[in-house]
């Protein structure tokens, strides 16, 4: 038990080797909520301190008689609430947009809590232990993404048995039955889109009511139904007094000195692309288009500091007209920052609209075009050929925001040349900027079985598609030489000129001023990479070259140490990552 708890809420605190614990009120907190409702969590009280009143309670559920917070304060169910966001950093370098799924439902918790602290591991130093108080009953982890493994199940368990732990985020999603098996002071999953099933958690709904949830009762694992997202609320979002440092853009990991947020001002996307998972729940299920109302989006940019701030709507402009709404109030309120936006091509059919973006201070479109080829559209489902897209950068290419193009390599059908049309392709169309993803298949998007009735085409263990005329390791190559055709010379003096019309350049004097730390983060990176390289080539060496349709070498996590050929440590990461027993792969 945490040496860090100091006092309890009944008086019944147990001093331990210099700390205090308050695992009896902990137990009381589990037990209010067996009270509440049908709802009991088979865990209550805690394994660990001899003296400990807790301790005989251990794998029985607590009699409500003998909870011993006996009454709520109406609409404060939590004397303290810790949010925690349990990654030390991001897998590219752009891990300097706030744990907005977190925030979110922080805004809701803070309800229902006297106290709320949320933190953020990648921004402030300390682990979740050096955050928890002696009266904190609630913990809330954000579990997105499966990296920082050991890091992230330290977390977790650092929270001592007793205290409500409550896991969500799209990792955790995924399978929620590994979260509550795996980690015996987890309570409760929350699947997918947060905010309501919180809402009810925190309302003491009993457990089994709550669309969503994934708990543990009489030992044994229950999920109750799906969520369907509903309306989003217009006065629930983040609430950004509760950061504890500023976001700021980061390049190679240096901080540039310009403030950046996010804001999510609609969900989901009434497209059915195949390769895409934003129209769709991790259980597959489609998200229908919903959003919130103009004048709640405004009043929140209206709060924000930042003077950049991203859209991460799946599809911020399914509706134009409200595009238009949140542009007309954000110019009458005089808000004045640069936003960039996920966009459709079709947003051409509204030159009105994009005249007004641009006033309103939107800097850049980030626009899917996927393919400069009809049968690839065709098959993507995407909903415009070659034709159409050529037809909306005719309008599109006169605006003063930058346009950001997304391609995706490896697409099913497209040869090495095929794919080599990108760049010629994103030149003609206008495009400032190119970003390119390799295909990966995601599940319930219907890639999988494209895949198995496509001959000499293969997932790879990390979901990356490849084929026996294209490895993913080639794939990568011909990633690097597409940028390189596109970033050009001349194309890098003309986002030069775009940023002077559209005034972007106007950062410049910050980023100036960082500059020493940026060169030096960008010479380490450099160097980083290059050892990289150097250590996958080895490595390839030592496991023979790839044929054509491998995926390539294994790589590593770099903190595991060398590796060599043949080595007993070899044999186990090639397994442990390659379950299929396919060939070695690459991450690129
Ligand atoms: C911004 C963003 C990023 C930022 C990171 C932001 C951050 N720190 O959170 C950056 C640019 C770094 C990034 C990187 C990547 N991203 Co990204 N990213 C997004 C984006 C556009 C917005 C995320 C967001 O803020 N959403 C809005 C909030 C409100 O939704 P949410 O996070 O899902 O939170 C809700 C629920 O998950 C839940 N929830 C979350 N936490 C908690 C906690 C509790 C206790 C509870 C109860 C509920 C709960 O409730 C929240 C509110 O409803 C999404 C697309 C999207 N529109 O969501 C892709 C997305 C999340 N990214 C994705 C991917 C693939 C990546 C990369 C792997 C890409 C790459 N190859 O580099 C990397 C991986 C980064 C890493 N950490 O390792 C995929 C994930 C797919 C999947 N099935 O997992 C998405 C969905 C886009 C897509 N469809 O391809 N990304
Ligand atoms: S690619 Fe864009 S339009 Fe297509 S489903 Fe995904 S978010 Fe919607």
């Amino acid at each position: 038990m945490s040496e860090r708890l100091t006092m309890t809420a009944g008086g019944l605190a147990v001093r331990l080797g210099g700390g205090e614990c308050n695992g009896a009120r902990a137990i009381s907190t589990v037990a209010a909520f067996d009270e509440a409702g049908s709802g009991a969590i088979s865990r209550t009280g805690c394994a660990n301190c001899a003296p400990c009143p807790a301790k005989s309670t251990v794998g029985a559920v607590l009699p409500a008689q003998e909870s011993r917070v006996p009454t709520f304060t109406a609409g404060r169910t939590f004397q303290h609430a810790l949010c925690v966001y349990p990654y030390r950093r991001e897998l590219n370098e752009a891990g300097f947009f706030p744990p907005l799924g977190l925030e979110f439902v922080a805004a809701v918790v803070q309800r229902y809590a006297r106290s709320l602290d949320l933190v953020d591991l990648r921004m402030v130093p300390g682990r979740t232990q050096s955050f928890l108080r002696p009266q904190t009953d609630l913990v809330c982890f954000s579990v997105n993404w499966d990296r920082d493994r050991e890091f992230l199940a330290a977390e977790i368990r650092s929270v001592p048995p007793g205290v409500l732990t409550v896991i969500g985020g799209r990792h955790a999603t995924e399978d929620p039955d590994q979260w509550l098996t795996r980690f015996p002071n987890v309570d409760a999953v929350i699947r997918g889109d947060g905010e309501e099933a919180m809402d009810e958690f925190c309302r003491r709904v009993p457990l089994d009511r709550i669309a969503g949830l994934s708990f543990r009762r009489d030992g044994r694992i229950h999920h109750n139904p799906n969520r369907s997202m509903g309306q989003l609320r217009n006065d629930l979002y983040p609430d950004r007094r509760i950061r504890r440092r500023k976001y700021v853009f980061t390049i190679k990991g240096a901080r540039a000195g310009i403030g950046v947020d996010s804001i999510a001002t609609s969900r989901g996307c009434p497209n059915h692309c195949t390769f895409c998972s934003f129209n769709r729940n991790p259980w597959g299920e489609m998200r229908r288009w919903t959003a919130r109302s103009p004048e709640s989006v405004v009043d929140e940019l209206g709060e924000i500091k930042a003077r950049i701030v991203g859209f991460v709507d799946d599809l911020f402009t399914h509706d134009m007209d409200r595009v238009e709404r949140i542009c007309d109030l954000i110019i009458a309120r005089g808000i004045r920052k640069r936003y960039f936006v996920n966009a459709r091509l079709e947003i051409a059919r509204r030159p009105d609209v994009l005249r007004k973006m641009e006033q309103a201070g939107f800097s850049m479109l980030m626009l899917g075009v996927e393919s400069a080829h009809d049968k690839t559209l065709r098959s993507m489902r995407k909903g415009f050929d070659v034709a159409r897209i050529r037809k909306h950068f005719e309008v599109l290419r006169h605006s003063r925001m930058f346009l950001h193009g997304y391609f995706i390599l490896g697409c099913i059908g497209e040869s090495r040349s095929d794919m080599l049309q990108i760049a010629p392709f994103a030149h003609e169309l206008g495009l400032d900027t190119i970003a390119l993803s390799v295909l990966r298949s995601s599940p319930h998007s219907g890639l999988d079985e494209l895949v198995a009735n496509t001959p000499g085409y293969h997932v790879a263990p990390n979901g990356k598609i490849y084929s026996d005329h294209c490895s993913v390791e080639q794939l990568g190559e011909l990633r690097r030489r597409i940028y390189r055709q596109f970033y050009t010379p001349g194309q890098i003096v003309r986002i030069a000129g775009k940023g002077i019309r559209n005034d972007a350049l106007k950062f410049l004097p910050n980023i100036l001023l960082h500059l020493p730390h940026i060169a030096a983060a960008s010479i380490l990176d450099v160097w980083r990479r290059a050892s990289r390289r150097a250590r996958k080539r080895r490595l390839r060496r030592a496991g023979g070259e790839p044929g054509p349709a491998s995926h390539g070498a294994q790589t590593y996590d770099p903190g595991e140490g060398p590796v060599r050929a043949g080595s007993p440590k070899l044999r186990a990461v090639v397994a442990a990552a390659n379950p299929r027993g396919l060939r070695p792969f690459v991450y690129i």
